[in-house]
Parts: structure tokens; sequence; C-alpha cells
């Protein structure tokens, strides 16, 4: 069978500022597992592209595949103040390869897990697979190639005999051996495109963590130290990049094997600059933040944990204690600060900007409103105050803040912002 992978992200931004270019290492992971002895593969990448629907058609009408695979990284930019909405330009080269092809369309990735069953029906593709999907779409892939039935395949998105979308019960996990085939991408355009290649060393069960994910670590697929630095070790000797990022979904926690995979780098000599997400933790220490910044870390982007019903007194407290041990161990980080949360006030406001003041980050990130997903008590409170009447709705960017806040909120921080050049607004 002939199969064309896609990596349709083409943002180039972190927080609408900083020039951030994933490495689609998903979709990398996907090219590793199909059985190349059986299958012709392809893999096509948008992020460099200039006219992403004429590319894809060229590819298409060239290699007529039977099975085109896309991803979809983002569902929109995540700023209220400059909404960008990813999903119609996927829509867009779906409905190309209609035009060209009669192959079947399959959707993945992480903004597509989110919300699989609105997606697929809003970019019109055959099938996707939700969660970690490399071991689903080999199994996939070999289902199709001998005429198999496969709506038993977890995490599968498929319509039934009456165009209703149906999504399966379960998800694949991964365990992240197989190496992803980044051979297949450009990493010589990737190099430098900021903050490193990804590289995985923990992700949380609960695939995409929202404010209400359990981020205590117990249920957590943890790498093995060993095979990270391998990973790394590879990257380097097969690309000469030394920068990464290790995709976490909370490097620190639990502290313990945070550090065993600091000084497995240390005692590996990689000279690796690294970055990754931190979260709030009562068992993070300075002995913690100073094997990060020894191994390689050059930046700490500083999360909330999950809320857990903790006031936002409680919340900041916890970021400042994070703050303040990178800072004693010489650690630079970035703070991110959502303003209009549900009962915000003038003085809430006003205690959120002197804590940003008072924790100077080498970049912070107030936001005008939050982003409501599905599944969450955001969710929960913009249906109970008629924002939305369905979550379905959240498929396009819908933002949360307070009415109490919501007429002064972004001039007040606009205003502050421009004392401040390493803060940015979104
Ligand atoms: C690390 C990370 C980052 C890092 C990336 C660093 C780097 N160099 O790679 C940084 C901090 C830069 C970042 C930035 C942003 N991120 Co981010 N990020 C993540 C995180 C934690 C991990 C992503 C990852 O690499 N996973 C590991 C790989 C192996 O998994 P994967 O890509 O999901 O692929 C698997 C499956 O999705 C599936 N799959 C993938 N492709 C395909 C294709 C097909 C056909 C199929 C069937 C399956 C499939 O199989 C793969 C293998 O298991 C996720 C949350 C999470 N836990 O997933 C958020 C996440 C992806 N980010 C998100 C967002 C929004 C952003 C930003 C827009 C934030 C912002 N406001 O700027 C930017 C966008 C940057 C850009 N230019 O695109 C959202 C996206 C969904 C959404 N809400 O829209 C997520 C899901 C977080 C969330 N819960 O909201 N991010």
């Amino acid at each position: 069978m002939k199969v064309l992978l896609i990596a349709t992200n083409q943002a180039d931004r972190f927080m609408d500022r900083m020039v951030v270019r994933p490495v689609p290492i998903g979709l990398a992971y996907l090219a590793a597992s199909v059985d190349e002895e059986r299958h012709t593969l392809r893999v096509l990448d948008l992020m460099f592209a200039d006219d992403a629907v004429s590319e894809v058609a060229d590819v298409v009408s060239e290699f007529e595949p039977d099975l085109i695979g896309l991803s979809i990284r983002n569902l929109d930019n995540q700023s209220s103040l400059n909404p960008v909405w990813n999903l119609p330009a996927v829509r867009d080269i779906i409905e190309r390869i209609r035009q060209l092809s009669g192959s079947k369309t399959l959707i993945g990735g992480p903004a597509f897990s989110i919300m699989p069953s609105e997606c697929l029906d809003y970019v019109g593709a055959d099938l996707g697979i939700a969660g970690d999907a490399a071991e689903a779409f080999a199994t996939l892939v070999e289902r199709l190639d001998a005429g198999a039935g496969y709506h038993d395949i977890p995490g599968i998105v498929y319509r039934d005999d009456d165009e209703n979308i149906v999504v399966s019960e379960g998800r694949f996990t991964s365990n992240f051996h197989r190496a992803p085939r980044l051979d297949l991408l450009d990493m010589r355009a990737y190099n430098g495109s900021g903050f490193g290649v990804g590289v995985v060393t923990k992700l949380a069960q609960a695939y995409y963590p929202t404010p209400g994910a359990d981020y205590g670590g117990g249920d957590w697929r943890i790498r093995d130290p060993q095979e990270v630095v391998d990973e790394i070790r590879a990257l380097n000797d097969d690309f000469g990049i030394n920068k990464v990022f290790f995709i976490d979904s909370g490097f620190n926690i639990p502290a313990q094997h945070a550090k065993a995979t600091c000084r497995a780098v240390i005692d590996a000599c990689l000279r690796v600059r690294w970055n990754s997400y931190v979260r709030p933790s009562e068992d993070a220490d300075v002995e913690l933040m100073e094997l990060m910044k020894e191994s390689g870390c050059s930046l700490a982007l500083m999360a909330e944990g999950g809320r857990g019903g903790k006031g936002f007194g409680d919340r900041l407290a916890g970021l400042e204690r994070m703050a303040c041990l990178s800072r004693d161990a010489g650690l630079p980080f970035t703070m991110n600060v959502a303003f209009g949360e549900p009962g915000e006030t003038k003085a809430s406001v006003e205690q959120k900007l002197d804590f940003l003041k008072r924790v100077e980050a080498a970049f912070a990130v107030l936001r005008v409103g939050s982003r409501i997903l599905p599944n969450t008590a955001a969710a929960q409170t913009a249906l109970r105050e008629g924002l939305i009447e369905s979550e379905s709705e959240l498929l396009r960017p819908t933002f949360y803040i307070d009415a109490g806040v919501q007429d002064w909120l972004a001039d007040r921080l606009r205003e502050e912002a421009a004392e401040y050049p390493r803060w940015n607004l979104m």
C-alpha cells in the first residue's frame, strides 16, 4: 500500500510572539511504525511551505497514495487578542485531496485528540485515530491493506452506515521505544527554529493535560533516562542537533526521576541545551534546579498544575516557590498567568500583576481570558453562564473572561505591559 503522511502545522510562534517551530515528532513516530518492506511511505511537512494546498496537490498527483494521514497539532493559537484558527486550512487541504484522488484520508494529532468527533466532521476526513497512534496506525495500515475490518482499533474514529461519527472506546498508549523517523524531515531547516527538537521524557496517561487533569504523576508513562540519553546522542550524531525540548507534562514531577534524567545527561557529557515545562510541586528543591541547570536546561517554562479547587492565591504561591528555587539555582524561567478567570476582580488582577513584577521572569505571558477546552471546569462555567450552548462549539477559539473585568482588563494589562518589554499580552 502507498502511504502519505502530511504534517499540516504551519504555525511558527509560541505565545503569539517567540519564533518556535515544533518538529512534527508525532508524525515521525507514525512513520517509524510503518513496515516499509510491505508498504511505500512518503512524508510531506508543510511547516516551510509557501502554498500548502498546491504542494499537497503536487505530491498526491505524483505519488497516488492509497492512504493519506494528516496530523493536526493546534486548534488555534490560544490568543484572545489575535485569534488564529488552524482548522480551516486543514479543511482546504482535504477538500483539494478529494478533488484529485479517491484515497482514504485519516487524521490525528494533539488538536484532533481533544475533539475527535467535531474535528473529523469539520475537516471532512474519512477516519481518525485519537491519542497516541503509532501502534494503532500500523494496525490500521495492515487491516486496510488486507481489506479487513478496523472498527475495533482503540481510538479509531469513523462514520457508521448512517454517516454518524463513532469515536471508539480506549486509546493505545505508546512506550516510545521505537525512534521517530526524523530522517524523513528537513532537520536542517528546523535547527535553530527555537526551543529545540522534541524528545519525549514522560507523558501523562490523560493524554492532553487540561486544567482538570491529574498532575500527581501517578499515571505517567516515564521513559528510562538512558533511553533519553541515547536519543539525544543520536540527534547529535545524525543531525548535529544539540538543542532539545523535553516533551513532558511536567519535567520536575516526580523530582526523583527528574534528577535521575539530569544526572544521566550530565554523566554522558552530552553538552546539550534543553528546555521543558515545569509545574509547582512540593518535592521540587534547589538541588533539582541546580541539576537541571548543570545538565543544560536553559529555560524552564513555568506552568500551573491542576487547579484542583485551589484558590488563585495558593496557585500563585506554588508558582512563586518554583520561581524562587529557579532564581536561587540561576535557572531562567518563563511565567504564564491567566487573567479574567471566573471570580476575577480588580483586586485579584492587581495581585497577579504584583506577582509578575516580583518574580522577574525571563519572559512572561499575560493571557487576556483563557481558551476554553472541553471537559474542563471552565467549559462547565461557560455552559452555565450561557457563553456556549454546547461543548462542540469549542472547536472554534472561544475565551472565558469574567464579565466583572471584561470591559477594562485588556487596557489595564496593556498599560502595565508597556513598562515591561519582557511581558507579552495575548
Ligand atoms: C511540548 C509541547 C509544546 C512545545 C513544543 C516544543 C517542541 N520543540 O516540540 C512548545 C512549548 C513550543 C509548544 C507550543 C505550543 N503549543 Co504545545 N504542546 C506540547 C505538548 C506538551 C506535547 C506535544 C508533543 O510533542 N507530544 C509528543 C508527540 C510524540 O505526540 P503527538 O504530537 O501528540 O503525536 C502523537 C498523537 O497525537 C498521534 N498523531 C500525531 N500525528 C498524527 C497523525 C495521524 C494521521 C494520526 C492518525 C495520529 C497522529 O500519534 C502520535 C504518536 O503517539 C502538548 C500536550 C500533550 N501532552 O500532548 C501541547 C499541545 C500540543 N500544545 C498546544 C498548543 C495550543 C500550543 C501553542 C499554540 C501554545 C501557544 N499559545 O503558543 C504553541 C504552538 C507552537 C507552534 N508553533 O505550533 C495544544 C494543542 C491543542 C490545542 N489546544 O489547540 C496542546 C495539546 C496542549 C493543550 N492541551 O492544549 N507546545
